[in-house]
């Protein structure tokens, strides 16, 4: 592959200079706005697979870099909470091949329950972090992230928002590079972390963060725009998307970008701070560089607090510039949204409602049931969560009538992500009422646009595999009952079960099998135009 220039977005960008970098592999699971950058470096030519959740992605990406291979991982914001336990110690043990992790931010929570600002992630668990601007930057910083992260043997976080990864832009892209990882060395001294070992690898850790911030100051991973000639009245130290909305704001204005936002280049942004009279940090979520500049005694001043939910834009930065928090106008109202028609769940959820049951949800499309019509769910926190709280919330309630309401409705890629240590609990732990679980089997990951899982049969390239027995899972685990039921064909049935299994003290698994409309779509759709071919 060649130099060649595309428009692109800004996680075909990534996907692109992965494959550029040679990557051995690009492993994740899907989360809005990160998926397309495994789908696409699938459709160029990469190795990309989807894990079952983020944590085993990342340990897949931490064997391929132990084996010298160089990893993409990919993920949404709170999918680095699923992967935090390995992340914490992988940057102690460091990395061989060149390992970069993508975090997808969604301020605003276009598509997400949270709008966590993982900036914080980069300090906690003590690795760089750079943030690009426009697909172009995310092209080279991904570039740029597998050599830092080969350099200083570090994972590399690169921290994208929803803007970065889906809006367009001109992308140059460089020739391919030749990649072929160097033999296996075993080191258990620096990857085995007991005590002993992980003293001395916090030690490193500590020493190449300071190296970072140096090489950072020297490397010049920043730019400065509109430089003051004398001491500027105002200027601004921003990073990520927000460059973009301040040169829109005020294009006058001399602005500091940070590429590298962790550890930070004190010295340049000293000098910077220097040339201007005042300095207004202007950030999207927390308030990461605020704080950071403050504490390391850099006078900056910061933002109103209402600048500290959802996405900036050109007009909030406007205002965010002027310290003035008055309200934006409104724009027109949203559509809300709402399960398609004929989704296979609107029959779970129409059901639920019908008996009034106390509905512990998880997260997927069947999320969309606490709106109106169905109005049909009690409580949702995180993928897998709908069993713990369903077991927990039986707790609560005691043997009484109300507990046996209780159920835990959970999809069939949110059950193979982290519900099933939720039905090894329900086995060991069976509440006195029992308990009643939905599996929502509708043969795809739907609300992230129609991903493949491991029960699907097909892995993300759509070669086919042997899938997951959901119903056999359940049962080798000891749940009591395991049903399979049509949610349509079968609507009369499933009401009498559903109330047969609330009324005894087993344990239950009832698998709602039936396909999502828009998967048979697409399958059709690719049907039709391998028939073309
Ligand atoms: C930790 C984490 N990773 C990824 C996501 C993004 N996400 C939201 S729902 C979902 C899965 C939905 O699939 P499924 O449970 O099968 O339900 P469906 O949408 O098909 O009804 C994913 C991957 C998330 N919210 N949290």
């Amino acid at each position: 592959m060649a130099d060649s220039t595309q428009i692109l977005s800004g996680d075909a960008a990534v996907a692109l200079a992965a494959k550029t970098c040679g990557v051995t592999l690009g492993v994740g699971y899907p989360g809005t706005p990160s998926t397309e950058i495994l789908e696409t470096l699938a459709s160029i030519g990469g190795n990309a697979e989807w894990a079952p959740n983020e944590k085993v992605a990342l340990e897949v990406a931490s064997g391929v870099s132990l084996g010298n291979g160089r990893a993409l991982v990919t993920m949404k914001h709170v999918g680095l909470n699923v992967a935090a336990d390995p992340l914490f110690t992988l940057t102690y043990m460091g990395v061989n091949g060149g390992l970069v992790i993508v975090s997808a931010d969604d301020p605003g929570m276009a598509s997400s329950q949270n709008e966590q600002d993982n900036r914080n992630y980069a300090k906690f668990a003590q690795m760089p972090m750079l943030e690009p601007a426009d697909s172009q930057e995310a092209y080279d910083l991904t570039v740029k992230a597998f050599e830092i992260s080969e350099s200083f043997h570090v994972p590399v976080l690169l921290r994208m928002t929803t803007r970065v990864c889906h809006s367009m832009g001109i992308v140059k892209s460089g020739a391919l590079q030749a990649f072929t990882p160097a033999p296996y060395v075993a080191d258990a001294k620096s990857k085995v972390m007991i005590p002993a070992n992980a003293r001395r690898a916090h030690v490193r850790l500590v020493h190449v963060m300071q190296d970072l911030a140096k090489w950072n100051d020297a490397n010049a991973l920043h730019t400065v725009f509109n430089p003051a000639s004398e001491k500027a009245e105002l200027g601004v130290i921003t990073s990520g998307i927000c460059v973009m909305h301040t040169r829109e704001a005020a294009p006058s204005l001399p602005v500091l970008q940070l590429k590298m936002t962790w550890p930070l280049p004190m010295d340049a942004i000293r000098k910077f701070a220097d040339s201007c009279k005042r300095v207004i940090v202007v950030e999207e979520g927390s308030r990461f560089l605020e704080e950071n500049l403050k504490a390391a005694g850099i006078p900056v001043e910061g933002k109103e607090e209402v600048f500290e939910y959802g996405e900036l834009s050109v007009g909030r930065v406007k205002k965010l510039l002027a310290h003035d928090s008055s309200p934006m106008e409104a724009g027109a109202p949203g559509r809300p949204p709402a399960l398609c028609p004929g989704c296979p769940h609107r029959k779970t959820f129409e059901l639920l409602h019908e008996l009034n049951l106390i509905v512990m949800g998880d997260i997927g499309c069947y999320t969309l049931g606490v709106l109106p019509p169905f109005q049909a769910m009690d409580a949702s926190e995180c993928m897998g969560a709908s069993i713990g709280l369903g077991l927990g919330l039986r707790r609560s309630l005691g043997d009484t009538p109300e507990a046996r309401r209780v159920v835990s409705v959970i999809g069939d890629s949110t059950f193979l992500h982290s519900g099933l240590t939720g039905i090894v609990d329900l086995v060991y732990n069976k509440p006195a009422t029992g308990h009643v679980v939905l599996l929502l089997d509708n043969g795809t990951t739907a609300m992230t646009g129609l991903q493949e899982h491991a029960a699907t049969g097909f892995r993300l390239d759509r070669s086919p595999v042997k899938p997951i027995d959901l119903e056999a899972v359940c049962k080798s685990m000891g749940v009591d009952n395991v049903d399979v039921i049509d949610p349509v064909a079968d609507h009369d049935e499933y009401s009498a079960l559903l109330q047969k299994r609330l009324a005894s003290d087993d344990s239950t698994v009832i698998i709602v099998r039936r396909p999502c409309l828009m998967q048979m779509k697409k399958l059709a759709k690719m049907a039709r135009a391998s028939e073309v071919k």
